[in-house]
């Protein structure tokens, strides 16, 4: 009878050890997900009177930024160089979205304006 008592302290202290174990196990890695996903934000550039703005804006690897165009004028947003940025020409109201999965310095312009420019730093 003692014996048997035993046996089951020990299988309730494993049982309840193992259990803590795996939900530290859990948490940390529920809050490892939860830090990488904070470091990702979606970002918006509002193109309005011939100006990207922000006009320089930095953010973290894997974030999607959108640019709308507010200006009764259309504009696009296309890479200095490389293809990167496209976007057809915008009208007001429409918008545009990359998502950028490598990191990188991304200057880009209007193509009808040329003087209106752009950088995406992706880190
Ligand atoms: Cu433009």
């Amino acid at each position: 009878m003692n014996k048997n008592i035993s046996i089951l302290v020990i299988l309730i202290l494993v049982v309840a050890v193992g259990g803590y174990f795996f939900m530290q196990k859990s948490a940390s890695t529920e809050s490892t997900i939860e830090q990488s996903n904070s470091q990702i934000e979606d970002s918006t550039i509002t193109i309005a009177n011939f100006a990207f703005s922000p006009q320089t804006i930095t953010f973290k690897k894997g974030s999607t930024v959108t640019w709308t165009n507010e200006d009764n004028v259309g504009h696009t947003v296309t890479s200095d160089t490389g293809t990167q940025l496209n976007s057809p020409l915008l009208s007001k109201g429409q918008s545009y979205s990359k998502t950028f999965n490598e990191t990188g310095t991304f200057s880009y312009h209007c193509t009808p304006h040329p003087n209106m420019k752009g950088t995406v730093i992706v880190e």
